[in-house]
Formats: C-alpha cells, structure tokens, sequence
C-alpha cells in the first residue's frame, strides 16, 4: 500500500459529482486523517469554502474548461487563489493541460490509478511545506524598471511573501550590509551591469539564491548568466506560475541547504559537548585550554582554572539512587553557569569533576568565585532537602595547561583529606614563601 505522509493537507474539497471521486475518496478515508467536503454543484463551493478552511481542491475535469475558469477566476477575485487545485482527468489531455495550467491548476492526475492519485497527494503536501518556507524567505529584487517591480510586487504579495526588499538601482543593492535568501536580479540595468551584481552577490554568500530576469532569450545568455553562478532564469514578462515554480524549486535548494546547516551544527555540538550537563566535554575543555594558554602567555594576561569534584558522590547515588545522582549532576552544572561570566568556560571534566577556565582572572578571584559556588550548592535544598557539597582547587597559570591542571588537581586533593566542602589555594608570596589559602 502507498505510504501517504502529510503534515498541511487536511481539509480537502471535491468539486464534481460524488459517483465519480469513489475511488479517491475511499483511499483517503482509509489513510486517515483526512476532512473530506463534496460540493456537486459550483454554489455551494463558495458555503464550504467560507466556512472551511480547505487546503487542497480537487476537480473533475469533465466540467469543461469554462466552467473551471469561471470557478477559479471567482475564488482568485474573493482571495481563495493560493489554495492549490488538482485536476482529476480522463486521459492525459495532453493539449488542455497548458490552458489549465495557466489558469493556477498546478496539479493534474489521471483517474484510475489510485497510487498516482496519492503521490500526487504527497507532492502537493510537500511542496505546501516549501511554499510555507519561501513565506519565510527574504528576498531582494533589483530592477530599474519600476513597472517591472511593481508587477514582482503583486505576485509575491499575492503569495503571501511578504519580506521582500526593492531597489531601482544597482548601487543601493550593493551598498546594503543585510544578506538575504533570494536575489531577481534584472540584467540590463543603468551603470552597474546586472551581471557584475550577481558576480558579487555569489562571491558575498555562496549559498543565497540568485535568480536572473531579463527580456533576452538568448541561450548564449542563459548559458552566462547561469555560468557566472545564478541558479536559475526567468524571462519577461513574467508569467505568474512559472515564476513562483521557479521560487519555489530553488528556495527548496536553500531550505535543504539550511537544515543540512542546523544538522551540521546539531552534530558538531554532540561531538564537544557532554549529553547530561551539556557542558564542554573532556576533550573540547582541553582544546580551549590550550588556545587560551596561548592568548593568556602572548598578551601577558592571567588565567585561572578551577577544578570542582562533588563530595562523597558515591554515597548519593548508592543512597538515593544514581536517577537522583544524574539531577544532582545537572543542578550543580546549573548552579556553576549561572555564577560565571560569558567568558568563562566549564566543561564537565569526568563523572562529578567539573573545570572552569577563567580567562583574565587572577588565582585569588578565582578562589573567591570558587567559594561563591561552594556556598550556593551548599545552600541548595535537593528534592526531600537532601544537602550536597563540592570540594574545589584553584590553579593559576605560571608554565603550562598542564602546570595549571595539576595544580588545581592537587589543591583539590587537598581540600578533599582536610575534610571536604572546602576550595583551596595556593598563593605565591612575594618573597617566595608558599602558603595555602583554605575557605
Ligand atoms: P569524594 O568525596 O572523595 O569525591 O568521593 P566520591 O564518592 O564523590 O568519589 P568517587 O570517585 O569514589 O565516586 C564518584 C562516583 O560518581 C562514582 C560514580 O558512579 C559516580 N558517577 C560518575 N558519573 C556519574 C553519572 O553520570 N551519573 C551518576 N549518577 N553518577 C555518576
Ligand atoms: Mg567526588
Ligand atoms: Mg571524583
């Protein structure tokens, strides 16, 4: 059985009589989730219309080409135009088909063959998702003509595309900093040749959509226009459906381009950081370290590294369970986050070992900030006002990211043997006497 997977299609009106959608009908009902509307005669199209939101109208072609455009130039004019229509037909109609089309019927099937009548179901669901997102879309139309303009004008806001920026003259196109998803660029323009804009508007954003205009059918320019990077070519005058299927597939381009984006960034995301806490992980925390080493040791900046362990973790988790020692976790990430500045870098280091970088900081302030964080968990009643505590040491950068580390691992050690809940530091005195700072 076709697999029928929709996510705009649910009211749908057939215009025709009942005997003859049978087949359509049943197959709908039986994918579900569908609101089927029958009208037999063309007044009561405008009762179910008015009173349904309908997003899809199917029509039997049999009511003849006049009665069709009747119909759809009375819902063009009472604003129903950009619900897409499909017309169930007898035999491929070869030759009608470019009068209806051209009339806004953008979908045509041949009745019988219920599994092309659901494909046909699926593409124009889909191509709704992609009209939706072209809704989205900004666009730029560059044409000195600003007849031309206004006719690009009417047709987008027809289509409820309503982001759209006009410019007369080359200049101010190229003079504007905003990036937008789309360009029309028309070619013959005054002073700067279309060309050249399009040049550059492909050399500022590789993956905008650029789209040529132009009077000229010359393949020879077709050919240059697509060759100097434009996706596609529209000739004037513009007829109304061929350019919004031209918008439409190559707005398609740069919404899958988009998602793979956000996929992208989504994995890169999952590779630095940790799942539970979604801090930095283990070995982004030491990428960062390092650069920051570098910057801190070129500018002759101080750097601080805290290194925090929750104490007795163990006993949590054997206690009340490791569900509760995962909350536990997260808490205690949040409560390290909302105490740094923008700049400060934490990263879960290990289970219940967290590291914060602390760019520009010297080890006291650390210290303190260190102590800060201590008290605020501390001071966190847990579900049943169960009481945790960290233990923490302090690091300042003298040599290396590795100097910085150890340090802080030992001065946590520290603070664990001298009786936990406690940040420990270790300031150089100026006669270069040690001594330990414990809070
Ligand atoms: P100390 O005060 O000396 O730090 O003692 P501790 O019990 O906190 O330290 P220990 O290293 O003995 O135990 C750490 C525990 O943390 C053991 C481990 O099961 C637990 N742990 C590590 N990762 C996770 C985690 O993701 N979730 C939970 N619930 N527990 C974890
Ligand atoms: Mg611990
Ligand atoms: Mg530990």
């Amino acid at each position: 059985m076709y697999e029928i997977k929709i996510s705009n299609i649910r009211n749908v009106l057939f215009w025709g009589p009942k005997d003859s959608f049978k087949a359509e009908i049943t197959e709908l009902e039986l994918a579900g989730n569908f609101n089927i509307f029958v009208a037999e005669t063309s007044e009561i199209i405008d009762e179910i219309m008015n009173s349904n939101l309908i997003h899809l109208l199917i029509i039997e072609a049999e009511k003849g080409y006049q009665s069709v455009e009747k119909l759809v130039r009375h819902h063009q004019h009472i604003n129903h135009a950009t619900v897409p229509m499909l017309l169930a037909m007898k035999n491929e109609m070869v030759d009608e088909r470019c009068d209806f089309f051209n009339l806004g019927v953008s979908y045509f099937y041949v009745k019988g063959n219920t599994y092309y009548f659901l494909e046909m179901i699926n593409r124009i669901d889909r191509d709704m998702t992609f009209k939706e997102g072209l809704k989205n879309m900004s666009i730029a139309v560059l044409d000195d003509d600003r007849l031309q303009l206004a006719i690009v004008k009417d047709m987008l806001h027809r289509n409820q595309i309503h982001d759209v920026d006009f410019y007369n003259d080359p200049k101010s196109l190229l003079k504007v900093k905003r990036r937008y998803d789309i360009y029309l660029i028309d070619l013959i323009l005054p002073e700067v040749d279309g060309e050249i804009v399009m040049l550059e508007m492909r050399k500022r954003y590789e993956n905008a959509v650029i789209i040529g205009i132009s009077s000229i059918e010359k393949k020879s320019t077709i050919a240059r226009v697509l060759s100097i990077g434009a996706n596609d070519y529209i000739t004037k005058p513009l007829n109304e459906q061929v350019f919004l299927a031209k918008m439409y597939t190559n707005s398609r381009v740069l919404m899958l381009l988009k998602e793979n984006e956000i996929k992208k960034k989504m994995l890169q995301e999952l590779a630095i950081k940790d799942g539970l806490t979604n801090l930095y992980n283990h070995k982004h925390i030491h990428e960062i370290l390092d650069n920051n080493v570098k910057l801190s040791k070129r500018y002759g900046r101080p750097l601080s590294l805290i290194m925090l362990d929750i104490d007795d973790f163990k006993i949590v988790n054997d206690t009340y369970g490791h569900q509760f020692g995962d909350l536990v976790l997260t808490k205690v990430s949040s409560i390290i986050k909302d105490s740094v500045r923008n700049s400060d870098i934490v990263g879960r280091y290990g289970g219940e070992e967290f590291i914060i970088i602390l760019p520009e900081t010297e080890g006291f302030d650390a210290m303190v900030l260190g102590n800060r964080i201590r008290t605020a968990v501390m001071e966190h009643d847990f579900p049943n006002q169960i009481k945790v505590t960290i233990s923490g040491g302090v690091g300042q950068l003298f040599t290396s990211g590795e100097q910085l580390i150890y340090d802080a691992d030992q001065l946590l050690y520290h603070a664990k043997h001298n009786g936990k809940n406690k940040i420990e530091y270790r300031s150089i005195k100026q006669n270069g006497m040690e001594s330990y700072l414990t809070s």
